[in-house]
């Protein structure tokens, strides 16, 4: 492949210019490691883009998309089903918290959260309350890229040329480098008086006009942010007392990054409203599901004529390949317990996160923050170029055989929860070298 057939692909998220100057390509995968096409093993430190929780290549999951590609391939979701969506749904409802019972089927992250939006939507206009209209999202919240999910997203580059086409407000983000830098686990300051500022959203508003208060448990592409000590609880409780609903975005943090399933477990809060993808299918094939408390869907089913109730649904909603990856996908982390093994605390999460924190008082290192197995590090803008840095970092460990996230001024990191202590070491040693080798 010369460069001259990269031309026709406009990549996503991507500087095409950069990368079509200078190719990272993948051409396989296994494990813990990548295979580049120069034929190098890279330590994938981010679960691809953080969905290969049970690392990558798993033969189990193979052979099932294989087996179901051969069996049917596709069933129309309108008005047909097939046995194993219902099977995945009863799966799925079981592990899930609370009365999060049903599961509706996306094929993406971004379709999960416009998904939930649409689904409070239409929740409040079932009971007669169809004036609730606005959302609460958060500064720097991340909820994928669908019109929905940029309103109520925090990254201003995601919509300045796009526009914000719901109505919405945002609570702050819950970054405190001045009370919280270095935390391991959640940070402990601050959690309650955050919390509260949706307080003063909800009476510039009105609880009346608010249908729901969207957050990430923990921030993920916004930067990585643990919600601080009370954080989730205080906004779960002003949420009960105005009847506003409350959509946890798991996408990241579900199927186990917080050594449970779900974050809502770990942080015992739970929400009206779920939404997954990625780590669903360990990444193997596209798909997203979006859990809804049963007074959700029951008031909407109640208050529809006959017919359709919920006018909403995708041409690859519980996709067959997609289900068979998910079985199987839960298969293997129910054989190998990796719902629980990065639980904050447990062997491995310690190991990591000790050995992340010995990179404080490195050159240049301002933060570094992790929640068992999600971390980031974060750098001094270098002169002049300021969010430069996280990239710089990323493309020397690159050089050095590994795969990290970068995010402005720091580089974030969610290995594949298989990632055993040797992979541990082999990327502090590559963090610490590409560090100096930046601020020395
Ligand atoms: N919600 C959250 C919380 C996410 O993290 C999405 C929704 C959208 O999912 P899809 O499948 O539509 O991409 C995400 C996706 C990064 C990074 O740099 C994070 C995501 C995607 C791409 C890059 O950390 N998260």
């Amino acid at each position: 492949m010369n460069h001259q057939n990269l031309a026709a692909h406009w990549m996503p998220f991507t500087p095409n210019k950069g990368f079509k100057a200078q190719p990272r390509m993948l051409t396989g995968a296994k494990g813990m490691y990548w295979t580049t096409d120069d034929r190098r093993q890279v330590l994938d430190m981010t679960a691809g883009l953080w969905c290969c929780n049970a690392g990558h290549g798993h033969p189990h999951i193979a052979e099932a998309i294989a087996r179901q590609a051969r069996e049917l391939d596709y069933a129309p979701c309108f008005g047909f089903g097939h046995p194993l969506s219902f099977e995945l749904s009863e799966r799925l409802a079981e592990l899930a918290p609370g009365n999060l019972n049903k599961v509706f089927y996306t094929n993406s992250g971004s379709e999960s959260v416009d998904t939930a939006l649409k689904m409070a939507l239409a929740y409040h206009h079932a009971r007669g309350q169809a004036g609730r209209q606005l959302f609460i999202g958060r500064e720097r919240g991340y909820h994928g890229v669908n019109f929905g999910g940029i309103a109520v997203g925090g990254i201003t580059n995601n919509y300045k040329a796009f526009g914000q086409w719901l109505a919405v407000d945002h609570l702050s983000h819950t970054q405190d480098l001045g009370r919280n830098a270095f935390s391991k686990g959640l940070p402990e300051y601050g959690g309650i008086e955050m919390a509260n500022e949706l307080e003063r959203l909800i009476k510039l508003h009105d609880a009346s006009r608010i249908a729901a208060v969207i957050i990430e448990p923990i921030t993920g592409a916004g930067g990585v942010l643990p919600p601080p000590v009370g954080y989730l609880k205080r906004i779960r409780e002003i949420c009960d007392q105005h009847d506003i609903l409350l959509i946890f975005d798991e996408v990241i943090c579900g199927f186990g990054r917080t050594g449970n399933a779900f974050a809502s477990q770990t942080f015992d809060v739970l929400p009206d409203i779920m939404t997954t993808a990625k780590g669903l299918t360990n990444g193997a094939a596209p798909m997203g599901a979006v859990f809804a408390g049963d007074h959700i869907y029951d008031a909407v089913m109640a208050s529809a004529a006959a017919g359709v109730e919920f006018f909403h649904g995708y041409t690859y909603s519980a996709h067959p390949l997609a289900c068979a990856a998910a079985m199987a996908t839960l298969d293997v982390y129910e054989q190998d317990g990796l719902l629980y093994r990065a639980a904050q605390g447990g062997e491995i999460a310690d190991y990591f996160e000790q050995g992340l924190h010995s990179l404080k008082g490195l050159p240049g290192v301002i933060d570094i923050r992790n929640y068992s197995l999600i971390a980031a590090v974060e750098f001094e803008p270098l002169a002049g170029k300021p969010g430069a840095s996280g990239s710089a970092v990323q493309s020397m460990a690159w050089e050095q055989g590994m795969m990290l996230r970068s995010l402005g001024d720091a580089i974030a990191m969610s290995p594949p929860l298989i990632i055993e202590k040797h992979h541990v070491d082999q990327t502090i040693g590559i963090l610490e070298k590409s560090i100096r080798q930046l601020y020395n």
